[in-house]
């Protein structure tokens, strides 16, 4: 067994049934001229991390773990895009549109694609995902029970929305989670800090967090 120096406190791990999750670490995220930016967010903050994310999966990596990517992506036919998603805010460019990575959000698309830094090495699982969730209307739930995992580690974007969902989704199917805290990132840094504050509250009723080199510790990495 690891054992994370986290918070709220120790979280104990073995890594035959631990996946690192890695969430969104799209294009459309990331780079100038994808969704995030057309809803009117300052990319940059989200770039920054890119670095610490691509160590902690290198980490990951030495230690045999299960490695899973997620992509927010839509059919090109929009048919799994509830019109709530589409309509809502006021975005420059709307999902499905053409920008100049290619239609926002849409699977396939150069946009779509994972960040260079962080890109899946082959063997590891990707899952396109049309909600902020990654085990809704996916293959996730089913692939972690077929491997018997049952601790999962997250990283990624954005901490309050897709990574924070989808730990709220694990949390209610049993599974105890870790939230990298240097490897997740949000818009609005408020927003990751309340987050994670959330996340380990009341003795960590959603799950722990720590940072990369605290679990590169644990793992003797
Ligand atoms: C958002 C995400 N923020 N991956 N998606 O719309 O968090």
């Amino acid at each position: 067994m690891a054992k994370v120096h986290a918070k709220p406190f120790d979280y104990e791990f073995a890594v035959p049934t631990t996946a690192l999750i890695v969430i969104d670490m799209q294009r459309d995220f990331i780079e100038p001229g994808g969704f995030g930016e057309t809803l009117g967010n300052n990319v940059k903050l989200l770039a920054a991390i890119v670095p610490t994310v691509k160590r902690l999966l290198d980490t990951c990596r030495k230690a045999g773990m299960t490695i899973i990517h997620t992509r927010e992506a839509h059919r090109p036919d929009l048919s799994d895009l509830p019109p709530a998603k589409l309509k809502r805010g006021n975005p420059k460019l709307r999902i499905g549109d053409p920008s100049a990575m290619g239609r926002i959000l849409i699977a396939g698309e150069p946009g779509n694609d994972i960040v260079a830094g962080c890109a899946p090495l082959p063997g590891e699982i990707v899952i396109d995902k049309p909600g902020k969730g990654a085990f809704y209307a996916t293959a996730l739930g089913d692939i972690l029970r077929l491997r018997g995992i049952t601790h999962l580690l997250f990283a990624g974007v954005t901490t309050e929305v897709c990574v924070q969902t989808t730990m709220r989704e694990a949390n209610d199917r049993g599974y105890d989670s870790l939230l990298i805290e240097d490897a997740t990132e949000s818009y609005f840094p408020e927003f990751k800090r309340a987050a994670m504050d959330m996340i380990r509250a009341q003795g960590a009723i959603v799950g722990w967090t720590a940072t990369c080199d605290q679990l590169a510790a644990a793992l003797h990495k």
